[in-house]
């Protein structure tokens, strides 16, 4: 089990996210933590061993990320993972069959796939609600509900969860609040300072920020939770390699300055979305029409670099979306280039086109995951690319 640094959490959040969870390498002094490209340790004798035995079990890089990812959610323990879907796996394995989840309504499509498809199988069930009104969550609670699992804001709607509110109600019913901050990041959202007791992250997002790496990440206040993390993740294995912990890791040490830049441009571009004619609904917290604007001011930092727009028709979404130039057409988010997906064929393929339509997800909307580039450079090339829809 990986421990922050309490030293660490002294610190401000920018120099956490360059030093926390990383020491010197003790033999050499490498100032830059280590890939520890190993699957085993040498031991002295049975029994006799650094803490480190097996790479499953434990690996140096890892350790390091964990602690820092933790140390800037303002957590105790963090557990890296081979994926964000991998993250929640193990978070779900918290649970056994007959359990209850309440889950929001809108969440990453393979979150819903890996609820509906794997665990509801397993034994598991699940209520979707739309927990913009936290009052549902009360709602849908029962004798069997042991967890409450949310995005904010969700992928792709935007939409928030009052998470203070959550907690309460969380903690009032002795329920797990599980908040999956990948948008947001630590950076601009603190879950657990709010209420939750666990966070998790796709590190392939804007915690990487680089696309060039796929995994996850799980933060907790509770040592009970962490042991059994700590278990599942050897238990069951789907662990990151040394490498794409070094990469989450390089990537967490410009977290600040890198959602800085996507918060501005993320900002304008909603704001000059907002008055094109072509766009029926920009979905963007920051924006002061944003029924949740106010929520947002209120638990979120800064509003990064997610908008999601609405075209109105499929035709439409697929003119935009072939003709960006700047914007690639691909899934994920959260890397310094800009991309551009469409979440009804994309990432919200598996959820059923009834339930998709219920929260707004339509044929004609398009979701933009803004870049560090030049803000000039992106509305020149979405404006060319509307000209066509
Ligand atoms: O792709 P993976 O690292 O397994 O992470 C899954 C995941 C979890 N949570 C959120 C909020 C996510 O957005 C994702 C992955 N999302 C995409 C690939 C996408 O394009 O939306």
């Amino acid at each position: 089990m990986t421990r922050v640094f309490q030293d660490d959490l002294a610190s401000g959040f920018a120099t956490r996210a360059v030093h926390a969870g990383q020491r010197p390498d003790e033999p050499t002094g490498a100032i830059m933590t280590p890939i520890y490209q190993t699957s085993t340790y040498v031991q002295s004798g049975l029994g006799k061993h650094k803490g480190f035995e097996y790479a499953r079990t434990r690996n140096p890089t890892r350790d390091a990320l964990e602690r820092n990812v933790a140390a800037l959610e303002g957590g105790d323990h963090g557990f890296a993972f081979a994926s964000g879907l991998a993250a929640t796996d193990a978070v779900l394995k918290l649970l056994s069959a007959g359990d209850h989840v309440i889950c929001g309504e809108n969440v990453y499509g393979g979150t819903h796939r890996i609820m509906t498809h794997v665990f509801e199988r397993l034994g598991l069930t699940f209520t979707f609600v739309d927990t913009r009104d936290s009052a549902r969550i009360d709602a849908a609670s029962t004798s069997h509900t042991k967890m409450v699992f949310v995005e904010t804001p969700t992928n792709p709607m935007m939409y928030l969860t009052d998470l203070q509110a959550a907690g309460q109600l969380a903690r009032d019913r002795g329920l797990i609040l599980v908040v999956d901050n990948t948008f947001a990041t630590p950076c601009f959202q603190r879950p657990i300072e709010l209420g939750a007791e666990v966070v998790l992250h796709s590190t392939t997002k804007y915690l990487n920020g680089h696309s060039d790496m796929v995994g996850g990440v799980v933060v907790t206040t509770r040592d009970d939770v962490a042991d059994q993390l700590a278990f599942m993740q050897n238990a069951v294995g789907a662990v990151p390699g040394p490498l794409d912990c070094w990469l989450a890791l390089r990537g967490t040490k410009t977290l600040p300055i890198r959602m800085e830049r996507h918060d501005y441009n993320g900002r304008r571009i909603a704001a000059w979305l907002a008055q094109h004619p072509k766009v029926e609904r920009v979905y963007y917290p920051g924006l002061p029409d944003h029924p949740q604007h106010e929520l947002a001011c209120r638990q979120m930092k800064g509003f990064g670099g997610m908008i999601s727009l609405e075209l109105g028709s499929l035709a439409k979404a697929r003119a935009v979306v072939e003709r960006t130039r700047l914007f690639a057409l691909a899934e994920s988010l959260g890397g310094v280039e800009s991309l551009i997906g469409h979440p009804a064929t994309m990432t919200h393929a598996t959820v059923p086109k009834a339930m998709r339509e219920e929260m707004g997800l339509t044929d004609g909307l398009v979701r933009l995951s803004v870049g560090i580039e030049d803000a000039d450079d992106l509305t020149a090339d979405l404006d060319q690319a509307l000209a066509a829809s």
